[in-house]
């Protein structure tokens, strides 16, 4: 086994937003867990405006500085993005590594990615969020007296790391949109055929992957580890009512995604915004659940898939302490239902459920028109439930209830005519 790296944590901010601090900096003690670090200690400054040159403020940086040395630590993590300046004074001062939580993150992703287009997408984050930095840096050496000694070797070396780097991240982008292209190929594919498709998203350690593998007798990798699932996966499940559908499971989301990752990996979450369905799966047993679901509903619009229908699942009610509360929410609202990913029966409602929303969100209408359209009343026939029809003179009309992914299955003139086009 590999030697834990020992970690000092620390978070800066305003006295006004501690108890958002303080869960953040839990956060982030999972999160270096998740990295295999091994957290000694946490340390909270208040102060209302950062420090441009330390975060911290130079008295508590060197207050970290001898903590390091008394604790024999390696690394300290900061729960702030640190800019460059900072970073520089930092390292400059304390003798161990420092790094930032978008940093931790990135490389918590690095060693997760497990497909050709996740490693992709990591290392064009880790890339662009290096190239910045490097640039800083180089301002920093001229600003710093310029002239001799200064932009010799040392500047020449920083441009040539730039101009590599970009190059690096030229080359990633065509990669990925190779990969990408392949993909979308795929999902096309799936399209034509009309498959149902229904993914899985959420705050990370939620129980996505659980959930994925207990509906569907799959083993893909669920543990209590933040971030465990980077790569989507999906899944058939199958319904009560015999309807197919395809379950794909997600990447978590966390509060404060470094945005470098979040433009990465928008082509893998492309496939969250291409659903029927969205079941948004909440841990209900963490103290934190509807801030949680904050961050998950504002990925989600970031991702532009705020529109798409969404059943909210709250997961771990097993683990629950207050369950009064939140089922008498659930009552009040349609759109939810609470379960234990581990009870068989609460999948069972849960399936029903699914059912149940993605009939709701199908179309439902009536469309009259001349029987000559042999076509058209056969691709009704074969793509929608005919709820009833009717025939007189020469006008066939049908009263209809289509699932919403078979709308491009009928002949666009038929979709003009139903009206559906722009709903
Ligand atoms: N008690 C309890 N634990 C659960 C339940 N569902 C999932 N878990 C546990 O929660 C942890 C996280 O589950 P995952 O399925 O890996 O979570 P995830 O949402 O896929 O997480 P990421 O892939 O990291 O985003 C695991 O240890 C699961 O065993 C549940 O209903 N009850
Ligand atoms: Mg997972």
């Amino acid at each position: 086994m590999v030697e834990r790296e020992r970690a000092i944590l620390v978070s800066c901010g305003s006295k006004l937003h501690e108890w958002e601090l303080r869960s953040s900096l839990e956060e982030l003690a999972g999160l270096a867990d998740t990295a295999h670090a091994e957290v000694l200690e946490q340390v909270i400054q208040f102060r209302d405006r950062k420090d441009r040159a330390w975060l911290v403020g130079k008295g508590k940086a060197e207050e970290i500085a001898q903590l390091v040395e008394d604790l024999e630590a390696d690394l300290v993590i900061f729960d702030q993005e640190l800019i460059p300046s900072q970073i520089k004074h930092l390292e400059e001062l304390i003798d161990a590594k420092v790094i930032d939580r978008t940093q931790l993150i990135l490389d918590i992703f690095a060693g997760r990615a497990q497909t050709k287009e996740g490693r992709l997408q990591v290392e064009l984050a880790q890339l662009q969020y290096m190239l910045p930095r490097l640039v800083g840096k180089r301002k920093e050496l001229s600003r710093l007296g310029g002239g001799i000694g200064t932009r010799g070797p040392g500047e020449k070396k920083l441009e040539t790391d730039r101009r590599h780097i970009r190059r690096q991240i030229d080359i990633l982008k065509h990669d990925l949109e190779e990969v990408r292209k392949h993909r979308q190929l795929h999902q096309a594919r799936r399209k034509k055929q009309a498959v149902t498709q229904v993914s899985l998203v959420g705050y990370t350690n939620a129980g996505k992957s659980t959930l994925l593998n207990q509906l569907t007798e799959s083993e893909v990798l669920a543990e209590d580890k933040l971030f465990a699932t980077l790569d989507p996966t999906s899944r058939k499940l199958d319904l009560s009512n015999g309807q197919e559908v395809l379950l794909t499971d997600t990447v978590g989301f966390i509060r404060n995604l470094p945005h470098q990752l979040v433009a990465s990996f928008r082509s893998t979450l492309e496939q969250v915004t291409e659903a029927d369905l969205l079941l948004h799966v909440v841990d209900a047993s963490h103290p934190e659940s509807s801030e949680q679901m904050k961050v998950v509903e504002e990925v989600l619009e970031e991702l532009g898939a705020a529109h798409i229908p969404t059943l909210i699942v709250f997961n771990k009610v097993d683990q629950m302490v207050e369950r009064s509360i939140q089922e008498e929410s659930e009552e009040r609202e349609g759109n939810r239902i609470m379960i234990s990913a581990f009870q068989q029966s609460d999948l069972e409602r849960l399936k029903a459920k699914i059912e149940e929303a993605l009939y709701q969100h199908d179309f439902k209408g009536t469309v009259s028109f001349s029987v000559e359209k042999g076509d058209w009343i056969s691709a009704l026939y074969r793509h929608a439930e005919i709820l009833h029809s009717e025939t007189e003179d020469l006008e066939i009309s049908f009263q209809y209830r289509l699932p919403r992914n078979k709308l491009n299955s009928l002949p666009r003139d038929l979709q003009e005519k139903m009206q559906l086009r722009n709903k």
